[in-house]
């Protein structure tokens, strides 16, 4: 075990924690910089930022300041002056004439710190407005040296990265844990330039052509007369457009399938969606579609507990991703490429490359690793990096080019054009997120929020004033060069080919590759949604969508509404399943889960404390569950307590351990916290606390495992002892061990009313 991963952990702890333990001063940073109750005068140098947040350096070769560098030159001395630098004797109390007097206009401290504040905000994204962003690094594996000259790519090359996650439809400020795509967007600072891979979660996407995109995103936001629902998809203005857009139909069943509600960032695949073409240093081409795959697996969450954690910690994913960086669990992906040869037609197998509704099976085309990507720093200001990043799918090196897929064709304007209105103007690349690592010397000049002091006399070519500088480069000398693709001859038409035309078999391979309780899930989720749908024609119209996939899927969802199930409209596709699209099966590493030990009153102190270590040992996280707040036991070996019975909910753990007789016998429950009584189970009072905590970790297919008396409380939440999944052990390293096996497989999902 590594023990910087412990110190780290409890960092970790520290920050989440609640219960009121020792201060242990600003988590991450000296000890000698702990805040006393008193606000320090002594006049001092800003505080460096936490471990965490400076990871390996990444220092442009154009030296352009990174980083701490930057943060230096917007944050340095000791007093608080003006944005021009003057000092400040007072912030408080604006300029009056006499202290009971009005306010003058001349004070211009005041001025100054009210306008800032007045601009502070900008417009939120269109679209993926809420996300959280991490740094890291790419190492190459050179796998694709072959079909690319991209200069990243080639074998042990290390590229610095800042990778966004994000939702689509919610503001800003809305819950993590809503049912949706997420983004999953990454920025390549390397040699040659910058590259983004801006992709999303779910491998296809609801549209074909662009030009439908205000359509998908009109139809999916919250309705324009009232402005609800916020970040979600059960509204009928979603359902009767996906419901007449058949072409809809892929992307809407992945996004009611697991994939729409993510356990964390650190466990989604990620997808290139359009096919790209990769070009070699002799010049041959390739077509790709590039795969996030996750070390952790691929996993999710239960929509009831989804639902559950918007409400309990909103936060949920983004906070998820922070401490797992801070602690020292650094979350990976491996890029993986799927290739195709370049053919005229641009299809493989009979599957169009160039529809975006489409994916092409892992059986029938493996993803091929090419390198690991490491998230290893967290941002050290979310509207500085995370909120400034702007990605654009025309970030491209030499080694990558694009197809003519119509829905890759308007995402190249798009994200250029959005980040005026968003960022304020055309010099958005200045910001330091956003700047390459490459050496810049363009003609672009002036324009709002120039921050270059540009020499020369001539931003033109040809010139000879400037020397001719800069010149253009060539084949040999890095130029991107785009690949000399034919176009065919064609006529001009606003038209989608035949081959966009099939809707649904590609939709029915999926479900036909989910397994019983995927199935189970997402039949749920369709009778969940459209519920909530309040037009009979619009449900309709969207069970006739379902008979169209399965006639299974369509009569259960049908029955959910208390509607009869249509026929289909046209013969259900011949396809066979692909096995790689199910989450159920396989087994992962447990790294970084969280473990909910929960303890009573009379609490086995020295069990609970070597269950903990062991926990930390396992590379995961310990949570203490107590009655109230403060420390288990005294002295040295004193335990803090994370949580108490009134913070804690079931949702933030992966799996429970209940230590001793947790809420049996307790105290802490008052008339205060509820209007009924403890409850009687067993003989002795309970605490329907850990009564609901208990039953809730049982009914979304949680490990619980229990030691020294901890019986009681399964018993008290109805639970039986020989349910799968339930652990009774000898001691509470026993108890983890097993709980720890049964989490590789995420979830007992026995416990789910389906065979798996
Ligand atoms: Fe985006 N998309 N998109 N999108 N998208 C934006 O760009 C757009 C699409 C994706 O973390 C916007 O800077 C159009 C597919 C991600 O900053 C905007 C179309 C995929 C992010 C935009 C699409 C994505 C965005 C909003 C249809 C997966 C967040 C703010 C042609 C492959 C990036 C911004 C971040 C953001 C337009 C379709 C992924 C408006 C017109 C397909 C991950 O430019």
């Amino acid at each position: 075990a590594n023990p910087l991963k412990r110190v780290a952990h409890k960092v970790t702890e520290s920050l989440q924690g609640d219960g009121g333990g020792p201060a242990e001063g600003i988590p991450g940073r000296p000890a000698t910089e702990s805040p006393s109750v008193a606000e320090p005068t002594e006049p001092r140098d800003p505080l460096p930022p936490k471990p965490d947040q400076s990871g390996p350096d990444t220092v442009s070769p154009t030296g352009q300041p990174t980083g701490a560098d930057q943060a230096r030159m917007a944050q340095s001395g000791s007093y608080l002056t003006t944005a021009q630098g003057a000092r400040l004797y007072d912030t408080d109390h604006s300029l009056k004439a006499g202290p009971r007097g009005p306010v003058l206009l001349q004070d211009h401290h005041l001025r100054e710190k009210v306008m800032h504040f007045d601009h502070e905000r900008i417009p939120e994204r269109v679209v993926h407005a809420r996300g959280a962003a991490a740094h890291g690094v790419f190492q190459s594996y050179g796998t694709a040296a072959s079909v690319t000259k991209a200069a990243f790519l080639a074998e042990d090359v290390e590229t610095p990265v800042f990778v966004r996650f994000s939702t689509v439809v919610g503001s800003r400020g809305s819950a993590d844990t809503v049912r949706d795509t997420r983004g999953f967007a990454t920025k390549f600072y390397t040699s040659e330039g910058v590259f983004d891979l801006v992709g999303n979660n779910i491998p296809v996407f609801f549209i074909q052509d662009a030009i439908k995109f205000p359509d998908i995103i009109h139809a999916v936001k919250p309705q324009p007369d009232r402005e609800i629902p916020q970040a979600q998809s059960a509204h009928d203005t979603f359902w009767d457009f996906v419901s007449l857009h058949t072409e809809a139909t892929h992307h809407t069943l992945w996004h009611i399938s697991d994939r729409g509600i993510p356990r964390s960032f650190r466990m989604m695949e990620g997808f290139g969606v359009h096919t790209f073409r990769l070009v070699n240093a002799e010049g041959g081409t390739t077509l790709v579609k590039f795969h996030w795959k996750p070390r952790l697996g691929v996993h999710s969450l239960v929509w009831e507990e989804a639902q559950l954690i918007n409400g309990v910690d909103p936060d949920f994913h983004r906070r998820d991703l922070a401490d797992a960086i801070e602690s020292g669990a650094h979350p990976q992906w491996e890029l993986g490429i799927q290739t195709f040869p370049d053919t005229p037609d641009q299809t493989f197998e009979g599957i169009d490359l160039l529809d975006p509704t489409n994916i092409v099976p892992e059986e029938l085309a493996p993803v091929q690793p090419v390198g690991l990507l490491t998230l290893n720093r967290n941002p050290s200001n979310f509207f500085a990096e995370t909120e400034q990043v702007a990605f654009h799918v025309g970030h491209l090196v030499p080694g990558i080019d694009i197809t003519d897929d119509p829905l890759l064709a308007g995402r190249l304007f798009s994200y250029l054009d959005t980040q005026i209105t968003r960022l304020g103007g055309p010099n958005f690349a200045q910001i330091p997120i956003n700047r390459p690592h490459a050496p810049v010397n363009d003609m672009l000049r002036d324009g709002m929020h120039q921050t270059a002091v540009h020499r020369g006399v001539a931003p033109y070519r040809p010139n000879s004033l400037d020397g001719g500088c800069p010149f253009t480069a060539g084949a040999d000398t890095g130029a991107y060069i785009e690949a000399p693709v034919r176009v065919a001859e064609a006529t001009k038409v606003r038209q989608a080919p035949e081959s966009f035309a099939d809707h649904f078999s590609q939709p029915r391979r999926f479900w036909l590759s989910m397994s019983p309780v995927e199935r189970e899930h997402i039949i749920g989720a369709y009778t969940f949604e459209l519920s909530k749908c309040y037009e009979q024609a619009i449900k309709e119209r969207a069970l006739q969508v379902l008979a169209n996939i399965d006639t299974e899927l369509c009569e259960a969802v049908a029955a959910g509404l208390g509607l009869p199930a249509p026929k289909p409209t046209v013969p259900l596709a011949d396809v066979e399943p692909s096995p790689a699209l199910s989450q159920v099966g396989r087994t992962w590493p447990a790294d970084g889960r969280i473990i909910g030990i929960v303890t009573g009153e009379d609490g086995d102190v020295d069990g609970v404390r070597a269950v903990r270590e062991a926990v930390l040992n396992a590379g995961m996280v310990p949570l203490v569950v107590a009655p109230t707040g403060g420390t288990l036991g005294s002295g040295d070996g004193a335990l803090s307590v994370q949580r108490t019975y009134a913070t804690a909910r079931s949702v933030e753990f992966d799996a429970v351990l209940l230590a001793g007789t947790p809420g049996v016998g307790s105290d802490a429950y008052t008339a205060r916290d509820a209007k009924s009584a403890p409850s009687p189970a067993q003989g002795r009072t309970t605490d329907p606390r850990v009564n609901l905590l208990v039953s809730e970790a049982f009914r979304h297919g949680k490990a619980i495992g229990v030691w020294a008396g901890g019986e009681a409380a399964l018993g008290a939440a109805g639970v039986p002892t020989d349910a799968p999944g339930v652990v009774v052990a000898e001691s509470g390293t026993a108890a983890l061990s097993r709980v720890t096996e049964l989490l590789g497989a995420h979830r007992v999902w026995e416990r789910f009313n389906t065979q798996v």
